[in-house]
């Protein structure tokens, strides 16, 4: 249906586009008391908010010597230059780092600050994340170009253990670029007509593209931000705002907990959400990974490949 030429002609995704705006502004209204004023004027101006030393000290230094020390089950996917790896967290508490790192997605703070990014509150979709970039390895990176996720505010977090600086392939965000201007709705009209019929497959599925130099036509004017970071620095971001990887000159390896809230955007309230419920929680990750090695098995296409049991910044095989 995203993909009707006849129905978007007629003004389907415009509609889409501009409902779902607006009840995640509503819901965002209801958890704006939640937050922090200080992160939440930066989510309201920029799109995103920085929160520096966000882990507390001793487990910070856990969770880096874990990372280095103790393998885990990992899967990862390559994307050109880049290798996309990650780790599913503990559903259980087990003593672990990794554990605690999951309870942290849980903290009220956490849940409402990536709950109004997202403009719905619900389950963070944790995992550990490792990115490596390797220029001659293969293509460019295809999440170095600008993007917008979807087309309604969603969020997601990453929380550097390490740190990034500007040509270690940092995140880059447009600031102001997740809000809906005229013009971005009468562009988000234009693409759901032609986007279907490109030959960018990130595109085509829906998350649109857009040149950095075409921001302006948008109503943006904030050009685009890289944003290197000190270890222990955790970015959260409406990633319905325009964002990317900045490219690796040389080789580079980051790592990072990561977290995805993108739910549904028409339903008028915050919270319930059936990944909250204890069967669910903290096992979506494990189980849409193992689900690929079952169809890696029956010789079916996957995205994320079994990477077997190993030290999260392994360097992949090229
Ligand atoms: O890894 C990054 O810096 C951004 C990648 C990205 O576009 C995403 O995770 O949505
Ligand atoms: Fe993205």
């Amino acid at each position: 249906m995203i993909g009707s030429k006849s129905l978007n002609a007629r003004g389907l995704h415009r509609q889409r586009v501009a409902w779902a705006y607006a009840m995640s502004q509503r819901r965002r209204r209801a958890l704006a008391g939640r937050i922090d004023s200080a992160e939440r004027e930066s989510i309201d101006r920029d799109g995103f908010a920085v929160r520096p030393n966000a882990l507390p000290a001793d487990l910070l230094q856990r969770v880096r010597d874990e990372v280095a020390s103790v393998p885990r089950p990992a899967w990862q996917m390559r994307q050109g230059q880049a290798v996309n790896r990650v780790m599913p967290l503990p559903a259980k508490s087990d003593g672990s780092a990794m554990a605690a790192l999951a309870r942290y997605l849980a903290r009220p703070d956490i849940r409402n600050l990536m709950g109004y990014a997202a403009g719905r509150s619900g389950h963070i979709v944790g995992m550990l994340q490792t990115i490596a970039v390797d220029p001659p390895s293969g293509d460019a990176d295809p999440q170095a170009n600008l993007h917008a996720d979807t087309f309604h505010p969603t969020a997601k977090l990453w929380l550097f253990l390490h740190d990034v600086g500007e040509e270690d392939g940092p995140f880059a965000y447009a600031p102001g670029s997740h809000i809906l201007t005229p013009e971005r709705l009468e562009w988000e009209h234009q693409q759901a007509l032609f986007a279907t019929a490109g030959d960018d497959r990130h595109h085509a599925a829906g998350s649109f593209r857009l040149a950095e130099e075409d921001l302006p036509s948008l109503g943006y004017h904030g050009g685009v931000r890289p944003m290197p970071v000190a270890g222990n620095t955790l970015v959260v971001a409406d990633t319905y705002g325009f964002h990317r990887r900045c490219p690796s000159p040389h080789r580079t390896v980051r790592t990072s907990l990561y977290g995805v809230l993108r739910r549904n955007p028409f339903v008028p309230w915050n919270g319930v959400d059936a990944l909250d419920l204890p069967v669910l929680r903290n096992r979506v990750m494990r189980t849409h990974l193992q689900m690929q090695d079952r169809r890696a098995k029956a010789g079916k296409s996957i995205v994320y490949e079994n990477a077997g049991t190993i030290l999260a910044e392994t360097l992949p095989e090229t």
